[in-house]
């Protein structure tokens, strides 16, 4: 029983509850404790202690058996406390896991924000659509999903045990199988996930954990410093201060070395690739530290392996680590910071809110778009000089992938051929091109439409000029949107979920929730009902 659960909190959230009762995203109350209203401003990067984290589960724990009005949840459903996240000024994000009849509800997942005390609940973020009624009893027995999701991929190398689950990312919640392989579609590794209904065995939705490129140090200057480990004669690619961070070949196995001096400079050398993937990915996890308030990829201080020499014009994530290949040229590696930070972003979208973005071009879009955010904003974090890669809102311009300069363009994607702003076809866009709009909203965000020595950009609805406010501040706003994230994730959610995101971190001001909604009005995502209102 947790006795300081505000009033406050509860109230914001009824009100929440009668505008949007499947995904309720209600502004944080102002703290009315004099004594901590009173309080400096909590620096950027405030872990919260283990007493204000305790405090968080405590009242998320109170909240969550309060209010199943919030969650849709039956009496035969539980939570469990799947991770508790925190970011921008020690704001706190737990994220529970649903089951249902001792079923895993995938789509059932509800993240609680709170403040850095951990006592205010700020939102409850719940995706499912509608309660789960149904019956737990499978007509398809294991092996038959099995052999139906393993011929959903040309090649595949293994298929794993199939897990009996509640499919909850629709309207209508269904009895399934999940059923993940791990093989290859013609372009590219893949790890697929298939939901097989267990009624009458047809496919529901899948979803690849793999999130490659598009058929599309060397970079960072020479020498630079990198995190590495080991002791006299003995060296290792392996980052002990940042866990998990470690960089080898495609076998998995991390480089080592007698001496602790990598690479030669030259842009066909694999060492060479993993002295800039570990350069960008140390920078990149100094960015989240200090400018998005994250401890690491994970936001639970962990990280993941990156491999090089990927036998393909390519990049990509696979949901345990990043791989890297060249440039059709030949002569470059794809590991410039902005191709580096966009594959970590794919694994922090992973482990932020829901986990997951469900199925659907439109979450991949947004997932890539995620990844395109991280790049720009490592860049402009580290902020190297026009001889070596200058900071921009462009995706992969070191590398020259395909042989015609970046592969994306955030202020101006039609560019490079891809929408400006949302429509009703980005659904059934290609990921890499339904980034677009997002990419196109964080530059307005952070930069508005004539920017002083930076590229113009132009809307697509709503007041022709917007005044940016800054990256750093763009970057703390998405994240702690993407904090709040539920699937399927869509440009709808992420409009409200930046909207009270930026009201949360800037109390008292206008300014950004009102550049929050005028950037994404801009690229054609209007606001919906209910939406939180400033002042
Ligand atoms: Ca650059
Ligand atoms: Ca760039
Ligand atoms: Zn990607």
């Amino acid at each position: 029983m947790n006795s300081k659960l505000k009033v406050g909190a509860v109230a914001v959230l009824a009100v929440a509850a009668l505008t949007t009762p499947s995904a309720v995203n209600a502004a944080t109350a102002p703290v009315n404790d004099p004594a901590r209203a009173a309080s400096a401003e909590p620096p950027v990067y405030a872990p919260p202690s283990a007493e204000a984290r305790a405090q968080a589960v405590a009242t998320a724990n109170a909240t969550l058996a309060a209010r199943a009005d919030l969650t849709l949840k039956g009496e035969n459903e539980k939570f469990d406390l799947a991770a508790n996240v925190s970011g921008v000024k020690g704001l706190q994000y737990l994220t529970y896991s649903r089951s249902y009849r001792g079923l895993r509800v995938h789509g059932g997942e509800v993240v609680v924000a709170t403040d850095r005390f951990g006592e205010q609940v700020g939102s409850v973020n719940s995706g499912l659509q509608s309660r789960i009624t149904i019956d737990v009893t499978s007509r398809v027995d294991a092996a038959t999903a099995s052999a139906t999701a393993r011929a959903q991929l040309p090649t595949v190398e293994s298929v794993g045990t199939p897990e009996l689950v509640v499919h909850a990312t629709t309207t209508t919640p269904r009895l399934a199988w999940e059923v993940v392989v791990n093989g290859a579609t013609q372009e590219a590794p893949s790890v697929l996930h298939v939901f097989v209904d267990a009624l009458d065995g047809s496919i529901i939705e899948s979803y690849d954990d793999v999130r490659a490129g598009t058929g599309n140090s060397y970079y960072n200057g020479n020498p630079v410093t990198i995190q590495t480990s080991g002791s006299s004669g003995s060296y290792s690619m392996t980052d002990t201060t940042r866990p998990g961070l470690r960089c080898g070949g495609q076998n998995g196995a991390v480089y080592t070395k007698s001496t602790d001096n990598w690479g030669n400079g030259s842009g066909t050398n694999l060492e060479t690739a993993c002295v800039d993937a570990l350069y960008a990915a140390q920078k990149q996890w100094d960015m989240l530290r200090t400018w998005l308030g994250r401890n690491g990829v994970t936001g639970t201080g962990r990280s993941y392996p990156a491999r090089v020499g990927l036998a393909a014009v390519n990049a990509y994530w696979n949901g345990s680590y990043t791989s890297f290949g060249r440039n059709s040229a030949n002569t470059r590696q794809a590991t410039p910071m902005d191709v580096v930070a966009h594959e970590y972003g794919h694994a922090i979208f992973q482990n932020s809110g829901s986990g997951g973005g469900g199925s659907g071009n439109e979450s991949g879009g947004l997932n890539e778009s995620t990844g395109d955010i991280y790049g720009a904003l490592t860049e402009h974090y580290a902020n190297q000089p026009a001889t070596l890669d200058p900071p921009d809102y462009l995706v992969g311009e070191e590398v020259n992938l395909s042989g015609s300069g970046e592969i994306r363009n955030m202020y101006n994607p039609s560019a490079k051929g891809h929408p400006n702003c949302y429509s009703s076809s980005i659904p059934s866009t290609p990921v890499h091109s339904a980034a677009g709009p997002q990419n196109h909203w964080f530059y307005l965000l952070s930069e508005g439409t004539n920017p002083v020595g930076k590229p113009a950009s132009t809307v697509c609805s709503g007041p022709t000029t917007l005044t940016g406010i800054g990256i750093q501040k763009a970057g703390q706003i998405f994240q702690s949107g993407l904090n709040t994230k539920t699937a399927p994730w869509t440009h709808a959610k992420a409009r409200r979920a930046t909207v009270a995101a930026a009201k949360s971190l800037f109390p008292g001001s206008c300014v950004e929730v009102n550049a929050v909604k005028a950037a994404w009005t801009a690229v054609n995502v209007p606001a919906a009902s209910g939406e939180v209102a400033c002042p």
